[in-house]
């Protein structure tokens, strides 16, 4: 319309008279006027707009101040961009430039200073018939829930098992995937050998890094960095060392806001980084930047390069001095004021695996993290404290709290806390060792309570009388998630009560029942409806985690041993940091073992 109209204006049309002339200049003049008047309002306009309206984020870039490390960051990310032109992994070549500076990890080393093999004696081969048989059955489900994925949708995040087809969505920020990715170490631990092989020529030829869309950064951290840096460990090939340090460069940017603290949303291809729409008042979100620390650390580990352990150690600090109401850390955090947002605090969604970083930081770091094991059980304290209740029918659950009022409800995210109590036990207080036991398996049974129907609910209440149910229509999905599953792995391992390996066979014979289709697994929208109807996501998660917790927990405890390997949330295991053994001769893995 507009460049017709200016066309219509500024064109001399044939047959106009000289009194139609001045008439003419006095409707340029108006119009340009007009224009230039609609031109001002809109740009005005933009600046109303939320930060997360795409428009905004082409016309206006962000200007935010800079951390201290600005100058440092600056220097990297230039060298990063013009490089990133050609093939990424040049990014990360052996110069000493840039946030990769070093790239010698002594891999060998590093397997020496494991106290065990990786794999045990025989993968973890459980004597028990049984328990074979058992262990057998997940890793058909693991073959099934891979071929589906590659018959139908190869190369794309997850598998759409009911139309056979892939789904893309929108969190990885344009990088393809994520099922390949989430699954090497599954697939390697399993000893699906062909698939592994598969896995790893796709990342290795077609992985593009170089994306240029909108990525939360939490995601891609937990599932592609924690997925690379595992299938690194794991196997020594180094093509993925390469691809994690290009990658773990392009999040750097997230942390360019007046804290240090880390937006949620970043665009991979540019850095500019933002909050997501729903967080109020432009916040971050604790389970978020708190769910960076182990990966983060690795980074450098292997780069040489403290730039990254630096930025998660910036997030650690002012967490650590933040006045925290009653000794609870809320969901939302402002990145530019560094002030708590909302005081809703959680232990599912929102807040979880940042409680879960800080123990597994401290185990990780080979015990000597001594502000992460104080931050943990300050914080278990302060949970217990004011969310740990007990319901009319003697469950123990882990409530919401809503600026002092509680909300009686836990969600299936909350319920990885049984596992995370459990490998704290410990190293707490000597006297609360016990305590600590009795509370982790008091949250498990309630978890496995709530799967009235061997699987649970995405939600489940204890007012109104309900007692481990889902009373909302809306709260009664299932999506193949992992976590009841995850703290029955950890229950298993640090106690070998065999309920435990009963309650998730029980797990496997219901996702056989209710989640198997004819071309993968799905999840489901009502764990309680007698006709099952499917949501046709075969989630990522479910061949990183899920199916992964399950083998383990069908596995001598040799396979991936706890005093080694620390698992991230998304169930990638990352070996314990021994700085004096990996800075010394290196050396104290068992030789009379073999892998
Ligand atoms: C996974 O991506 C991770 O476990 C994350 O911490 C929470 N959500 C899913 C699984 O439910």
């Amino acid at each position: 319309f507009f460049v017709a109209s200016i066309l219509r204006i500024f064109l001399e049309l044939p047959g106009v008279s000289a009194s139609g002339m001045g008439l003419r200049l006095s409707q340029k003049f108006v119009f340009l006027l007009f224009l230039s008047g609609l031109v001002t309002l809109c740009f005005g306009a933009l600046f109303f707009l939320p930060d997360s309206v795409r428009l905004k984020r082409i016309f206006l870039s962000k200007t935010e101040s800079q951390p201290v490390t600005k100058a440092l960051e600056d220097m990297m990310l230039s060298r990063s961009k013009t490089e990133s032109a050609s093939k990424d992994e040049k990014v990360t070549s052996s110069s000493n430039q840039g946030a990769n500076t070093d790239t010698s990890f002594d891999y060998n080393k590093f397997k020496k200073c494991l106290l065990k093999p990786p794999l045990g004696i025989e993968h973890g081969k459980p004597s028990d018939p049984q328990t074979l048989q058992r262990r057998e059955k997940v890793k058909e489900m693991m073959k099934f829930a891979w071929d589906n994925y590659k018959s139908f949708a190869w190369g794309k995040n997850e598998l759409r098992p009911l139309t056979r087809n892939g789904h893309i969505g929108n969190m990885f920020g344009g990088l393809r995937g994520a099922s390949i990715v989430d699954s090497l170490d599954t697939l390697y631990i399993m000893g699906l050998m062909d698939e592994y092989n598969d896995a790893k020529e796709w990342v290795e030829t077609s992985l593009d890094l170089n994306s240029n869309g909108e990525a939360s950064l939490f995601e891609v951290n937990i599932r592609y960095v924690g997925g690379l840096l595992s299938a690194y460990y794991l196997t020594g090939e180094e093509m993925f060392k390469r691809k994690v340090m290009v990658l773990g460069e392009k999040l750097l940017p997230a942390f360019n806001t007046p804290t240090g603290i880390p937006r949620g949303v970043i665009n991979l291809g540019s850095g500019t980084s933002w909050s997501w729409g729903w967080a109020s008042a432009g916040s971050s979100i604790l389970a978020e930047f708190g769910t960076l620390h182990l990966e983060f650390v690795h980074l450098s580990e292997l780069s040489n390069n403290g730039i990254y352990t630096e930025k998660v150690m910036n997030i650690r600090k002012l967490l650590n001095k933040i006045e925290k109401p009653h000794g609870l850390y809320p969901n939302f955090l402002s990145p530019v004021s560094g002030n708590w947002v909302q005081h809703h605090v959680s232990i599912g969604g929102l807040g979880d695996s940042f409680y879960e970083y800080l123990i597994k930081s401290y185990l990780m770091s080979d015990k000597t993290d001594e502000e992460a094991k104080k931050m943990y059980y300050s914080a278990l304290e302060a949970i217990e404290a004011n969310l740990v209740q007990k319901s009319p029918g003697g469950l123990t659950y882990m409530a919401e709290w809503r600026g002092g009022i509680l909300d009686h409800k836990m969600g299936h995210l909350a319920c990885f806390s049984g596992g995370m109590v459990v490998i704290g036990a410990d190293d707490g207080a000597p006297e609360k060792r016990q305590h600590y036991l009795d509370l982790a398996a008091e949250i498990t049974h309630t978890c496995h309570e709530s799967y009235t129907t061997k699987l649970g609910p995405e939600a489940f209440r204890f007012d109104g009388g309900a007692e481990a149910t889902a009373t909302r229509l809306s709260d009664r999905y299932y999506i193949l998630r992992p976590e009841v599953i995850e703290s029955y792995m950890y229950m298993w391992r640090l106690t070998h009560d065999p309920k435990y390996r009963e309650w998730g066979w029980e797990a496997v014979e219901a996702l056989e029942k209710h989640c198997r289709v004819e071309a993968g697994f799905s999840g489901i929208r009502d764990v309680y409806a007698q006709t099952v109807s499917h949501d046709n996501m075969q989630q990522s998660f479910f061949l990183s985690e899920t199916l992964k917790y399950l083998y383990l927990l069908f596995s001598d405890d040799d396979l991936l041993p706890l005093e080694d390997w620390v698992f991230n949330t998304e169930a990638h295991p990352l070996p314990v940091v021994r700085k004096s053994c990996l800075q010394g001769e290196g050396g104290t893995h068992d030789k009379t073992t073999s892998e």
